[in-house]
């Protein structure tokens, strides 16, 4: 088997739960200062949140709700008032990551396997959400939705990880947490695990290296990761 060079890990539902008790309440509290009357329901983001990206998901949501004016303007306005809340929200929150994973991150860095990040979401909030749940500059790559024009399911944030950490895709393995991710990694021809959540569990998976509810003891671990 190739040796594990580096794994790529998504960040929102993986690294942290941040969609249902943070990413949604910025959203809401977007369209309050907008003086929209929409407000997402903890059930009903799991449906939007098959749209990935906040922007494209905004504006995927005024379509269906027949927003009368301009709806690429009015998303993008929406989006960046979202992401300074959301920026706030990470701030001013003790967040902590998933059960498991500070572990799985010492194990792979004592073993010299470096660490990356692919995540769909916004630079302004990744770089502090990442900083206070591991500390600065624990990934070595850090792409997110303002480098790429396709936002997963499409590869070319993971491409593009790759590309940054000079590696080739057998020497890698990516860690997700939905089907969008799972489909961006495989179609960047990378193996990836999947750790599923509420919003995730009942996806489809095919293709995935394997699927576990957690990351430690009973789920994912680095000698899961490790035997590739
Ligand atoms: C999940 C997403 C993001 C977040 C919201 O990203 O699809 O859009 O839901 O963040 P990941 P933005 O790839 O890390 O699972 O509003 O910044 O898009
Ligand atoms: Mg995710």
């Amino acid at each position: 088997m190739a040796k594990l060079q580096a794994v790529i890990f998504d960040v929102d539902g993986t690294l942290a739960d941040t969609e249902r008790d943070l990413h949604l309440p910025a959203f809401n509290a977007a369209f309050a200062k907008f003086n929209l009357p929409y407000r997402w329901q903890v059930a009903e983001y799991g449906e939007l949140l098959h749209t990935a990206g906040g922007r494209q998901r905004i504006a995927k949501y005024l379509v269906q709700q027949r927003y009368p004016e301009d709806v690429p303007a009015t998303a993008a306005l929406l989006h960046e008032l979202k992401t300074e809340l959301f920026r706030q929200a990470v701030a001013t929150t003790r967040l902590r990551p998933r059960r498991g994973v500070a572990d799985l991150l010492r194990s792979l860095h004592d073993a010299d396997v470096r660490l990356a990040v692919c995540t769909t979401g916004r630079r302004a909030w990744v770089m502090p959400l990442l900083d206070q749940l591991f500390g600065p500059d624990r990934f070595e790559v850090v792409v997110t939705g303002d480098d790429v024009t396709e936002l997963k399911p499409n590869p070319d944030g993971y491409l593009l990880a790759l590309a940054q950490l000079g590696c080739p895709s057998t020497h890698v393995v990516a860690v997700e947490d939905s089907a969008n991710g799972l489909q961006a990694a495989r179609s960047a021809q990378l193996r990836c695990w999947v750790v599923t959540n509420d919003y995730t569990r009942d996806q489809a998976f095919g293709g995935a290296a394997g699927v576990f509810e957690t990351f430690g003891r009973d789920g994912l671990t680095f000698e899961i990761i490790q035997q590739q």
